[in-house]
């Protein structure tokens, strides 16, 4: 794997170092068929992985190589929104250390987190989001603190923890290497299998233009028992993400799952030295439904790892502010009957907007989320919520 030359451990100042936990022994045995296999796989404390397909990041300099890749992505998003990625030129030193840098901004008190308060109410996303901001079921309220960190660029410059501005340098570095070398990368295959010019979504996705791109430090609190029973373990509902594309860097925990096309959940594998990616809204906008946003949730994680307070870093790659949500013209929509606008309701508002709109309806409080399985966002477009 081509590993970015520095050495940032080196920088690594006073944060300990960050282990990845063993990963879970919960799995589902080639034949699941005695009475405590099937009761395990439906009390979610046996893991059912799904079969997603693996890029080699690596291939897309050789010749041929993006053409091979694209090809291979074409028949994984046939199928699923979901893909992992290898070889992206980051080694598990350098991931370990933003798990490293999240952990220890979780551990400020709440009283200086809360002086990095995101205004979620007003659809903005960068800053800190609380522990505890939405009722998920009567009476229970979720388990996740959130810290966003826009994209590196005077426009959207603010102020963070002294543990952010420490370690600036490496972080910008981390998540300029997402944009340039990876998503990038991902955008170009894109174009590629719809046989569009290769530069065709980077020229929507420019880094130094305003967008609600950004890296995410997460952590979901582990549960009791008791909550997990009243929420029947499902920690986040079936959602679809807003933007482009979102890239997970996860720790061993078993808790991703996706939906199937059946309308099965599939556990989402962590696995190591990879990235885990989806496809999200705006795609799905710009490609009139050809390229599927993926249904995903979280659920509770299996015994072996129920007390573990589940860490991520993730990146949210989204389209510039100001691009509207209207489907290409492209020969290989055309081709496979996806030229016909069937669903409009997108055309007309930005990735902005539509960015910003579903950011403040997820912030109201008005509605406990279990109550819930379709919101309107904005005009007239509506997203799904799924058990
Ligand atoms: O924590 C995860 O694995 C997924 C998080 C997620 O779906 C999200 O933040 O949109
Ligand atoms: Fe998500």
């Amino acid at each position: 794997m081509a590993a970015v030359a520095t050495n940032l451990a080196q920088s690594a100042s006073g944060i300990p170092t960050y282990h990845q936990i063993p990963e879970t022994k919960h799995e589902r045995k080639m034949f699941p068929s005695d009475a405590f296999h099937r009761t395990a796989l439906l009390m979610y404390a046996i893991v059912d992985w799904a079969k997603l397909v693996t890029l080699d990041l690596s291939q897309f300099d050789q010749p041929g190589g993006k053409q091979k890749l694209a090809d291979q992505l074409f028949e994984a998003i046939q199928k699923i929104g979901f893909f992992y990625i290898i070889n992206f030129g980051l080694t598990q030193e350098q991931v370990d250390r933003q798990f490293a840098i999240g952990k220890e901004v979780f551990q400020l008190s709440t009283e200086e987190k809360l002086q990095y308060r995101a205004d979620l109410e007003n659809g903005g996303y960068n800053g800190y989001k609380p522990l505890g901001l939405r009722e998920v079921r009567p009476g229970i309220f979720d388990n996740t603190e959130i810290y966003n960190i826009p994209k590196f660029i005077p426009a959207l410059e603010r102020t963070h923890p002294d543990v952010i501005n420490r370690n600036r340098e490496e972080i910008e570095k981390f998540a300029r290497h997402i944009n340039d070398q990876v998503a990038n990368k991902l955008l170009v295959l894109f174009a590629l299998i719809l046989e569009l010019p290769e530069d065709f979504f980077l020229k929507i996705h420019r880094y130094d233009e305003k967008s609600d791109c950004h890296l995410r430090y997460m952590k979901y609190h582990h549960r009791t028992a008791e909550q997990n029973q009243a929420l029947e373990n499902v920690w986040v509902k079936g959602h679809t993400d807003f933007g482009s594309l979102t890239l997970l860097f996860r720790q061993p925990v078993a808790a991703l799952q996706v939906r199937t096309p059946e309308g099965h959940w599939k556990w989402v594998r962590p696995y190591p030295q990879s990235i885990t990616v989806n496809l999200a809204d705006s795609l799905e906008f710009l490609t009139n439904g050809f390229l599927k946003s993926s249904i995903h949730r979280v659920v509770a994680p299996p015994p072996d790892q129920a007390g573990v307070d589940r860490l991520g870093v993730l990146y949210f790659v989204r389209p510039e502010d100001s691009v509207e949500l209207r489907p290409v013209a492209s020969k290989v929509l055309e081709r496979l009957g996806y030229d016909k606008i069937t669903d409009d309701s997108a055309v007309g508002i930005t990735a902005g907007e539509w960015v910003k709109a579903r950011v403040a309806r997820g912030t109201t409080r008005s509605q406990a989320r279990s109550e819930l399985s379709q919101q309107e966002i904005i005009g007239g477009k509506s997203a799904k919520y799924y058990d």
